[in-house]
């Protein structure tokens, strides 16, 4: 009798025990993905700075926008006013309760050039009057014309030296506080206008890296003074030419020297135009040039009332050494 009363209670504890492992615990269901998905707008077409922005994003606890500038919103359609001008890369994030996220990433390009500029007309006096050319409103100017002088009127009047080119800008703040400015190279006939990047460019021999190189032909020609050409094994018939479709009247040069190396600047140079690549005029020729400090720009006004299809800068001697650079090289074309 003993055995049959231990055995079925060895049984129930083993029932009990099964029971617990068995047991199943309901798991709670897991969330909906998030979508992230949004639309924007300009807001007012004078305010280019502002933008409205729709979310079409689902299944999302949080929303998160990032609009580029360092500035964030938590709301569900919110409007932004950019300060600058620029390109943000606008991010919006949702997350749902499980932390599973979504993001989506549109770009709003505010392009400097086309928000403000401004034209530099002669008028009587031998003055140039300048006037802000925009569609969007504004609040207030600041000119300044790069000769020490400076104005917040809306159509300014001043003198310019003959033969100086100067860097002038237009500073336009919005009713909102937004800012837009424009840079122009003018002179004391009008604005100046950078044709280097307008045509085909290339140059005898680059640099053995190629032109991408670090130190490639197109670091004449990138806008920034820090960066530079340099040929290995200069021996004097380095020339430098641009290609236009159409052809063009070019009236003046900059070159730029490097950061090091005095002995690498150019010395003598000439500048030729030609219609067909074959035929050279020559327009600019200047010998012993001495560029006396580093990221010095020096600018070089010819004589040129002749459209052509190519202009080339013909590099005859440098200041000595067995490597040429230079920084920089801008071909200009005059108020007419
Ligand atoms: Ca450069």
């Amino acid at each position: 009798m003993k055995k049959l009363i231990i055995f079925p209670l060895l049984l129930l504890l083993a029932g009990m025990i099964s029971c617990k492992e068995d047991e199943v615990v309901p798991e709670k269901p897991e969330a909906p993905k998030p979508t992230a998905d949004f639309a924007f707008e300009q807001v007012d077409p004078n305010d280019p700075f502002t933008y409205s922005f729709s979310s079409n994003s689902t299944n999302y606890k949080e929303i998160r926008w990032e609009f580029g500038d360092d500035s964030v919103s938590a709301e569900e359609n919110p409007t932004h006013t950019f300060v600058f001008s620029g390109i943000y890369n606008v991010v919006l994030r949702t997350t749902n309760e499980d932390d599973y996220w979504a993001e989506k990433e549109l770009v709003i390009d505010i392009n400097a050039d086309s928000v403000v500029n401004f034209t530099a007309t002669p008028v009587a006096g031998g003055k140039l009057k300048f006037d802000l050319v925009a569609d969007i409103e504004t609040d207030s100017l600041f000119w300044d014309f790069g000769n020490g002088e400076t104005s917040t009127e809306m159509s300014p009047e001043i003198s310019l030296d003959p033969g100086q080119f100067y860097n002038a800008s237009l500073r336009a703040v919005t009713p909102k506080g937004s800012v837009a400015i424009a840079n122009r190279l003018i002179c004391d006939i009008g604005i100046v206008q950078d044709i280097t990047l307008g045509g085909r460019y290339s140059v005898s021999r680059d640099h053995d890296g190629g032109p991408e190189h670090a130190e490639g032909s197109l670091k004449l020609i990138d806008g920034n003074p820090e960066t530079k050409f340099l040929q290995g094994g200069y021996n004097g018939d380095l020339w430098v030419q641009i290609e236009y479709i159409d052809p063009v009247v070019a009236g003046a040069y900059t070159l730029t020297s490097a950061n090091d190396d005095y002995s690498r600047d150019p010395k003598n140079w000439n500048l030729q135009g030609s219609n067909d690549g074959q035929n050279w005029t020559e327009l600019d020729n200047q010998v012993d040039q001495n560029f006396e400090d580093r990221y010095q720009t020096v600018t070089y006004i010819f004589d040129n009332h002749d459209a052509y299809k190519f202009y080339r800068l013909n590099i005859t001697a440098n200041e000595g050494a067995g490597l040429f650079q230079c920084a920089e090289f801008q071909l200009l074309k005059l108020p007419q």
